[in-house]
């Protein structure tokens, strides 16, 4: 063991044995179901993971539903649409802005109404004769009020159950007014996690917003940003990094976006794909009708960002565009280098854990890597297999009834608006080595024998923290401050609380600041976990270094200040 608050001892327990501590508390059933879930890494040879199933009643589960992750994620950001909550006024108060999915109107007449929460607020009289006629008001009133572009309404629970046709109240409101107006059946119960929701809102999205605007590009490098919600403005140094190299997004799917970008989406050159988990169905479903490929890319963490555009550069096969590139990527990285430089120096091999929604367990490894960092733990909440192993698995996932749910849209080339010539390119530049359509997951970049579990449970977390021991967790809201009563700091990496933004290099430099820190602040001293309250005392407290240098500390300052000992 090193000196105190840098010490980090190795864990005493392997993967398998944690594994196996973690799972004793469980019956046999359970036991059984999440030891499928939770796999010893190998990235040579990596192992399968039970994902994307259903959580055992009982268990403390971090996911969310369908709704949340339609209404919530995908589709509530577009800021111009007004969005409006069918069903009890519950789902409708809980889902408004919570995320920080931010956005700025900077055009004269633009309009945003995240700050709205619209609801139908269901009450007994619509659950027993039904919520349809109530809807339509609610669509009227909304309407006569705001004058939207377009309107969007989200079934929750209890619509599904009593069977109201949302669908058909859009399309009758549709013709009454003259706009946009959709529904989606995201009903909270229809999947296994907001997993569901997403799908939904990416068939949504597809089928009454894409290419309803066919203006064509004039920009000579123009991608749209899939899966990027703008999260405490990570859409805009995205934006702004990708303008100074001089490459044009066309729409981000779903930070800062309106509708008009979303119409017109279709008309760009390249998709890019930041969350695969959320928005891959949308990435095929445009490859399919309008011939436009699509990548993985990555902008958390400086390394990958600038792997990230020099693949996009590669792409549009542009001496000039290539050197710009570099040229950015070299600035970027000298100015971050002071900050990553101390930084490192400060947290070099302190360990981390990782258990977030679909994609940012696995996109923040980098972010903890680039101050070299070593991540010992990581899962999602509710990604699916592909989002672990990798893309080649999908031919193997079984659908299973919860899948089967959730409709596949058909969908066929277009016979005017397909690039053949985006197929032609594609094609050569796969035979020259170029990847395409590709995503190979979490588990290809963590090193062997570290433990990866899905959908986590508090009880598993617990176990954890206690056996293993990470200096930092990266977790969202749901159990943030468990973990943190535990006296290990967690940085929240769902709505980032106030933080912010950590993408690409500017971002980075926040996180890593950040990152120290958490990790160099003396409250975390001051916490005792349960287990060293309860225990019979011959359990070794874990910060016990850290403790006596503040116990130290703590008397020195008493002296000084002649605080009476009783206080
Ligand atoms: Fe994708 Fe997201 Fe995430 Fe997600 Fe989410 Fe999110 Fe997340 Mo919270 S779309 S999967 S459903 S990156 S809201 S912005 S942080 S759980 S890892």
């Amino acid at each position: 063991m090193t000196t105190e608050e840098t010490s980090c001892e190795a864990p005493e327990l392997s993967a398998e044995q944690l594994k196996e501590e973690m799972l004793k508390a469980y019956p046999s059933k359970t036991a059984k179901k999440r030891g499928k879930q939770m796999v010893v890494n190998d990235p040579d040879a990596i192992p399968e993971v039970g994902a994307n199933s259903r959580t055992v009643p009982g268990l403390i589960t971090q996911r969310g539903c369908t709704y949340a992750g339609c209404r919530g994620v995908v589709i509530g950001p577009i800021h111009d649409i007004l969005h409006i909550t069918h069903g009890p006024i519950g789902c409708g108060y809980y889902s408004w802005l919570t995320r920080r999915n931010m956005v700025k109107t900077v055009n004269e007449g633009d309009t945003n109404y995240l700050q709205y929460a619209m609801s139908t607020d269901m009450m007994e009289e619509q659950i027993v004769f039904g919520g349809e006629k109530k809807l339509k008001q609610a669509i009227q009133e909304a309407y006569d009020i705001f004058k939207p572009k377009a309107i969007s309404i989200y079934a929750t629970c209890p619509v599904g159950l009593i069977g109201d046709d949302v669908h058909a109240v859009a399309k009758e409101m549709k013709e009454t007014l003259g706009i946009n107006v959709f529904a989606f059946s995201c009903e909270g119960y229809r999947g296994v996690s907001q997993s569901a929701g997403h799908h939904i809102a990416n068939n949504g999205v597809f089928k009454h917003i894409v290419g309803l605007d066919d203006t064509p590009q004039t920009h000579p490098y123009t991608i749209n940003v899939l899966g990027e919600y703008n999260i405490g403005g990570d859409a805009w140094e995205i934006d702004t990094l990708l303008r100074k190299c001089g490459i044009h997004v066309v729409s981000t799917l779903s930070g800062d976006v309106n509708y008009e970008q979303i119409k017109n989406a279709h008309t760009a050159h390249l998709n890019t794909i930041m969350c695969h988990r959320s928005i891959n169905y949308m990435a095929e479903m445009m490859e399919k009708k309008y011939g436009i490929p699509w990548i993985k890319v990555n902008f958390i963490g400086a390394d990958q960002s600038a792997k990230s555009l020099r693949k996009i550069g590669a792409f549009f096969e542009s001496k000039e565009l290539q050197d710009r590139i570099e040229e950015v990527i070299a600035q970027e990285m000298a100015a971050l280098k002071p900050v990553r430089d101390r930084v490192t120096a400060r947290c070099k091999g302190k360990k981390a854990a990782l258990f977030v929604g679909g994609s940012r367990a696995h996109h923040y490894q980098d972010l903890f890597k680039d101050i070299g960092m070593e991540v010992i733990s990581a899962g999602y909440e509710f990604a699916h297999r592909d989002d672990y192993e990798g893309r080649s698995v999908l031919p193997n996932i079984k659908v299973d009834a919860d899948s089967r749910n959730i409709e596949e849209l058909t969908v066929e080339e277009d016979p005017q608006r397909f690039r053949s010539d985006f197929v032609e390119k594609k094609k050569r530049l796969e035979s020259e080595g170029f990847t395409f359509s590709d995503y190979h997951g979490m588990m290809a970049e963590m090193k062997k024998n570290t433990l990866v579990i899905d959908d986590i449970s508090h009880h598993e977390i617990e176990k954890l923290i206690k056996l293993w021991k990470p200096d930092i967790i990266g977790s969202g809201i749901k159990d943030k401050f468990v973990i943190e009563k535990m006296g290990i700091p967690c940085k929240q990496l769902h709505s980032y609380d106030y933080g912010g933004p950590y993408a690409v290099f500017t971002g980075a430099a926040n996180f890593y600041e950040e990152v120290d820190r958490m990790l160099h602040t003396k409250v975390w001293s001051f916490v005792v976990p349960p287990w060293q309250k309860e225990g019979n005392g011959t359990e070794k407290p874990y910060y016990a270094p850290r403790k006596e240098k503040r116990d130290k500390e703590n008397t020195a300052w008493k002296k000084t200040a002649e605080v009476p000992e009783e206080v």
